[in-house]
C-alpha cells in the first residue's frame, strides 16, 4: 500500500470556497457570536514546518447554541473510569445522571474467567432526594458506600460528583477517606467532576487522569514477565478496538501492562508504572497520566495511532524502533507481513467505488484526526473536520502549549504537583538512546495535532453546532458524515449517510489491521447505497409546523 504522504497532498479546493462557506455560516449569527465563533472555524493551511493558523478551542459553548458537547461528569466517570470492570462506579447524584450514563458507550471488556469481577453491567447512584439536596447527602453517600461493599466486596470504590453535590458542598473525598479507613481492604476515592466544573467532558477527563494516577498508579510494584512492557493510554476498547490491539501487540511479543481504560482491571493500573514505554492513542483524553508518569516514574512516551492500516504498521514498527531489539522487529514486521495481504485485498476492492468522496468528520478530541487515514486509506477526502472538546494542542500540536493562557474555567481544575518519586524513579533511556530516537524520525512526548495532517484548503471547526453542520450539508453535499448520536438523524433525512464515530453504529472494531477491513467495507456499503438520494426530510416537504390553540 503506498499513500501520498501528507506533505505530497495536493490543497483542496471547494466550491463555494471556504472562504465564502465560513461567511456564509457566521452570516446568521449576532455580531458578538459570530465574532467569537470566527475564531473556530478556520481554513486549513499548512506551512512547509507543519505551522498552521491558530484556532480558538476549549471554550465556553455559547448559550443558545445546540452544541454536540457532553458534561464533565460524562467525561470523568464515563469516558475514563467507566471501561474498567472491577471498580464499583457509584454516582452521587439523582437518579438521571447516573441511568443515562449508563452503558451508553460501547466500551466492551472481558473478564479472564467467569469468575472475575465485572461490575460494568451494574448502574449505582445515591438517587438523591429534595431531602438530601436541603440537608445534605453525605449520610446517604456513606449508606451507598457501605451497600456497594457489603454486596460485592470489591478492590475499589470510585465515587463521581453530579452537579448538584457541588452546589450543596457535599465533601465526596472526606467520605471516601473514612469508607476506605473503615474496610481497610477497599480502596474508596472521590472525584469533584459535577458537571458544570468545565466547559466540556475534557474536564472530566483531567480530574479521572489525577484521581487514577493519585489513588491507584504506583500502589502494586510486582515486576511482569516480559522483556518489551508497554501502557496503552486513551484506547478505550469501543467496539471491541483494544481487543484486536491485544491480539496484535501478544502476536509481536509485546507485554502490555495495563490499557488506560479500555478492557481494564484496577490491578493494572497499580502496576502501570513497572511498564518501560507509554504509547498514547487518544491526547485529548489522557496526556496527563503520561506526563505525571513520565516525571514520578521515568516513562518516556510516545503518540501513536492505531486507526488505519498504514497508521497500525507505522506504530507498530515506532514501538520496535523504541526498543532496538533485531527480535522484536522481525516479529513485528513478520506480523505486518502477515496482516497486509487481506486489507491490501478489501481495499483494492472497494477503492474504485470510494475514491473521489468526500468525508465531514465532527467527532470527540481526537477520532476526527484519526479517521481521516482510514477514509484516505480507501481515496476520500476528508473535506471539513472539528473537535467538540479538544484543545489547542490537538489541533495545532503540542509546540503551542507554551504560548497556551489557562483561563479561569481550565483554572477551576486541579493540577497534580508530581515529583520523581524517590525510589522508583528511573529513567528508561539514555541521552545515547535518545539521539538514536531522534535519528530514526521518532519524536518523543510529541504530537503535531489535526491539522498538520490535514489538506490545506479544508475547513476546520471547533464545537461545531446544528446549524452549523446543516449550513455544511447544504453548501457541499458530502458523501459520508462521521459524528454522533444526537447529529445522526438530521444528517440522515438530509440524505446524507452518517457513521457514528463515537459507538461505531454498533459495529465495529475498528482499529488495527481486522479494524481497517471493517471499515472500509462499511463505508463502502454506506457511500455507494442509492437509498439517500430518494430521502426527503419532513421539513423538505412541509417546511413549517402549524399549531393552533385548542379554543382557536
Ligand atoms: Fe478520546 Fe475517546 Fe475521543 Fe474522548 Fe469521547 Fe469516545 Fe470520542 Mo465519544 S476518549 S477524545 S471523550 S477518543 S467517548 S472513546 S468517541 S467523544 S473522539
Amino acid at each position: 500500500m503506498s499513500l501520498a504522504k501528507k506533505e505530497e497532498l495536493d490543497p483542496i479546493i471547494l466550491e463555494p470556497s471556504v472562504e465564502e462557506a465560513k461567511q456564509e455560516l457566521l452570516s446568521k449569527y449576532p455580531t458578538k457570536v459570530a465574532r467569537k465563533r470566527a475564531k473556530q472555524i478556520v481554513v486549513n493551511e499548512v506551512a512547509p514546518d507543519s505551522c498552521v493558523p491558530e484556532i480558538q478551542s476549549n471554550v465556553r459553548t455559547i448559550p443558545g447554541i445546540i452544541s454536540q458537547r457532553g458534561c464533565t461528569y460524562a467525561g470523568c466517570k464515563g469516558v475514563v473510569l467507566g471501561p474498567t470492570r472491577d471498580i464499583v462506579n457509584i454516582t452521587h447524584g439523582p437518579i438521571g445522571c447516573g441511568f443515562y450514563s449508563w452503558l451508553t458507550r460501547r466500551n466492551q471488556t472481558k473478564p479472564p474467567s467467569p469468575k472475575d469481577e465485572n461490575f460494568m453491567m451494574y448502574c449505582f447512584s445515591t438517587d438523591m432526594q429534595e431531602e438530601q439536596i436541603v440537608f445534605g447527602g453525605e449520610k446517604k453517600l456513606k449508606q451507598a458506600v457501605q451497600e456497594a461493599y457489603d454486596l460485592f466486596k470489591p478492590k475499589a470504590i470510585g465515587i463521581f460528583s453530579t452537579c448538584p453535590v457541588g452546589l450543596i458542598g457535599d465533601d465526596v473525598h472526606a467520605v471516601a477517606r473514612e469508607m476506605k479507613e473503615k474496610f481497610g481492604d477497599c480502596n474508596v476515592f472521590g472525584f469533584s467532576c459535577e458537571g458544570y466544573k468545565g466547559v466540556s467532558q475534557s474536564a472530566g477527563h483531567h480530574i479521572a487522569n489525577n484521581g487514577v494516577f493519585a489513588h491507584i498508579v504506583g500502589l502494586d510494584d510486582t515486576e511482569r514477565e516480559g522483556k518489551f512492557k508497554i501502557n496503552m493510554l486513551g484506547e478505550y476498547n469501543i467496539g471491541g478496538d483494544a481487543f484486536e490491539l491485544e491480539r496484535l501487540l501478544e502476536d509481536c511479543g509485546i507485554t502490555l501492562i495495563s490499557t488506560f481504560s479500555g478492557n481494564s482491571c484496577y490491578d493494572n493500573f497499580a502496576n502501570s508504572h513497572t511498564a518501560d514505554l507509554n504509547l498514547i492513542m487518544c491526547h485529548r483524553s489522557i496526556n496527563y497520566v503520561a506526563e505525571m508518569m513520565e516525571t514520578k516514574f521515568g516513562i518516556p512516551w510516545i503518540k501513536v495511532n492505531f486507526i488505519g492500516a498504514e497508521a497500525t504498521a507505522k506504530s507498530l514498527r515506532k514501538i520496535a524502533t523504541f526498543f532496538d531489539d533485531p527480535e522484536l522487529t522481525a516479529r513485528v514486521e513478520e506480523v505486518i507481513a502477515r496482516e497486509m495481504p487481506a486489507v491490501e485485498a478489501v481495499r483494492e476492492e472497494v477503492t474504485p467505488r470510494c475514491k473521489g468522496k468526500t468525508a465531514m468528520l465532527f467527532v470527540g478530541g481526537s477520532r476526527a484526526h484519526h479517521y481521516q487515514e482510514l477514509f484516505r486509506e480507501i481515496g476520500m477526502e476528508t473535506i471539513a473536520a472539528g473537535y467538540e472538546f479538544a484543545h489547542r494542542d490537538d489541533y495545532e500540536g503540542r509546540r503551542v502549549l507554551p504560548g497556551l493562557k489557562v483561563d479561569a474555567d481550565s483554572r477551576n481544575i486541579e493540577e497534580l504537583h508530581v515529583e520523581p518519586d524517590p525510589e522508583r524513579y528511573q529513567p528508561r533511556i539514555n541521552e545515547a538512546d535518545k539521539a538514536r530516537l531522534e535519528e530514526a524520525g521518532i519524536k518523543l512526548s510529541e504530537y503535531e495535532g489535526m491539522m498538520a495532517e490535514m489538506q490545506s484548503g479544508a475547513l476546520v471547526i471547533d464545537d461545531i453546532s446544528q446549524f452549523e453542520t446543516e449550513r455544511l450539508i447544504e453548501l457541499y453535499r458530502p458523501d459520508i458524515i462521521g459524528a454522533g448520536i444526537k447529529e445522526k438523524y438530521v444528517i440522515q433525512k438530509s440524505g446524507v449517510p452518517m457513521k457514528q464515530l463515537h459507538s461505531y453504529d454498533y459495529s465495529g472494531p475498528y482499529a488495527g489491521f481486522r479494524g481497517a477491513i471493517n471499515f472500509y467495507r462499511e463505508i463502502d456499503r454506506m457511500v455507494n447505497s442509492k437509498v439517500w438520494k430518494y430521502l426527503k426530510a419532513p421539513w423538505q416537504k412541509r417546511p413549517e409546523l402549524a399549531a393552533k390553540y385548542v379554543w382557536e
